[in-house]
C-alpha cells in the first residue's frame, strides 16, 4: 500500500515538530539569534489562523452565471470547503489551508505546447482578459465519497483548445502542475519522480462543454488551496482528474500518463468516470456524503452528467477501463 493511502490520523503531524524545533531553537538550545524567536512566532501565528483568513484578500471576478448548469441540491458551505480539499504537493491531510503560505500564485504563466499551430505562453492575468468569464453551478465528487456543489468562475477549455488550433494528429491533452520544491513540502518527499501532479483528457473530452478551467470560486480568484490561479474541473470524473494550479497543457498523440494511475494502477485509471455500478476495489461508490451538511446521497452515473457527456463513452467498457 502506498504511503498516500494512509488516512491523515495516522501521519506523523510533521507542523508540530517543525513547531518543536522553532521552540527549542527559540528557548536558546540550538544557537542564539533573532531569528528561531520570530519563526516560533510566525509558526504559532499559522497554526491558530483561521480557515476564514485564507479567503480575505482574493480578488473578486466579474462572471455572468450561466443558466444551463443548474444543480439538485444545496451550494456547499464556502468554508467548508475551503477547509476541506485535497492538495498532495502540501500535506495528506486535508486542512491544506494550514501548508500554503508559502505558495505563491502570481505571477503565472501557463504555456500551451506540443501539437499545435499555435503554441502560447499565456499569464494568469492575459487569460483572464483573453476568455470571458462566467459562473457555473456545477456538482464535485472525489473518489474517496465526498462530494461538493460549487460556483465556480472560468471558461470553457474548448475555448482555450480552439485557440492553440490542435493539428489533426493531437489526440489527448497532458495537463501539468508546478513543481515547486521549495515551497510545497510533499514534492521533496517519497516517491518525488511522480511530480509534478499530471493529468490527462482525450481531445474529445476535452472538446466537450463541461470541461472548464476555472479561475474562481464563490465571485472570487481561487484561494491556493482549492488551486489557484487557474485549474482543471471535469464534473463528470472523479476529483483527482480536476488538477489544480495548471502549468502546462501539452497536446499529444497518444493516452498520456496520470499521477495516480502511476501510484496506483489497480485502483485508479485513466479515464476516472463517476460510476456507482463500479465500486473502488476498497470501496463502494453507491453513495457519497455532502461536505458541511453530512447529507448522504446516492451517487449518479457521470455525476448526473450523463446528458453531456455519456455519447463519449459509448465504446469504452468503464468496468476494465476505469
Ligand atoms: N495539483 C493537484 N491537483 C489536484 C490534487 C492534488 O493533490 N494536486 N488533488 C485532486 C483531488 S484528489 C481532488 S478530490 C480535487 C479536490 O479539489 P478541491 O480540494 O478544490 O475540492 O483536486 C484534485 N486536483
Ligand atoms: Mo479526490
Amino acid at each position: 500500500m502506498s504511503r498516500y493511502e494512509l488516512p491523515a490520523s495516522e501521519l506523523t503531524p510533521e507542523e508540530i515538530f517543525r513547531t518543536r524545533r522553532t521552540l527549542l531553537k527559540a528557548l536558546g538550545f540550538i544557537g542564539l539569534n533573532a531569528w528561531p524567536l520570530l519563526n516560533a512566532c510566525t509558526n504559532y501565528a499559522a497554526q491558530s489562523r483561521d480557515v476564514r483568513g485564507t479567503l480575505v484578500n482574493l480578488k473578486q471576478i466579474q462572471a455572468v452565471r450561466n443558466p444551463a448548469y443548474t444543480l439538485d441540491r444545496p451550494l456547499t458551505d464556502r468554508l467548508e470547503a475551503a477547509g476541506y480539499t485535497n492538495f498532495y504537493e502540501f500535506t495528506q491531510g486535508k486542512e491544506v489551508w494550514r501548508s500554503v503560505d508559502r505558495f505563491l500564485t502570481r505571477p503565472w504563466e501557463v504555456r500551451i505546447t506540443g501539437l499545435v499551430k499555435k503554441p502560447l505562453t499565456l499569464s494568469i492575468d492575459e487569460l483572464l482578459k483573453l476568455f470571458p468569464q462566467e459562473e457555473r453551478h456545477y456538482r464535485f465528487r472525489c473518489v474517496e465519497t465526498w462530494a461538493m456543489a460549487v460556483p465556480w468562475t472560468g471558461f470553457p477549455l474548448a475555448a482555450l483548445v480552439k485557440r492553440a488550433e490542435p493539428l489533426s494528429s493531437a489526440t489527448h491533452l497532458s495537463l501539468l502542475s508546478f513543481l515547486k520544491r521549495d515551497q510545497a513540502p510533499e514534492q521533496g518527499r517519497g516517491r518525488v519522480e511522480l511530480w509534478p501532479y499530471h493529468e490527462g483528457l482525450t481531445l474529445p473530452e476535452a472538446m466537450n462543454e463541461l470541461a472548464f478551467l476555472a479561475t474562481g470560486l464563490y465571485g472570487r480568484e481561487l484561494p491556493p488551496q482549492h488551486g489557484a490561479p487557474l485549474r482543471l474541473v471535469t464534473p463528470w470524473k472523479y476529483g483527482f482528474k480536476s488538477i489544480k494550479s495548471v502549468v502546462e497543457i501539452r497536446f499529444t498523440d497518444r493516452q498520456p500518463p496520470t499521477f495516480w494511475s502511476s501510484l496506483a494502477p489497480q485502483e485508479y485509471g485513466f479515464w476516472a468516470n463517476i460510476n456507482p455500478g463500479v465500486p473502488h476495489p476498497r470501496w463502494s461508490q453507491e453513495q457519497e456524503t455532502l461536505l458541511g451538511s453530512g447529507e448522504r446521497r446516492r451517487t449518479l452515473l457521470y455525476n448526473g452528467y450523463d446528458g453531456q457527456v455519456g455519447h463519449l463513452y459509448k465504446q469504452v467498457d468503464t468496468r476494465y477501463f476505469f
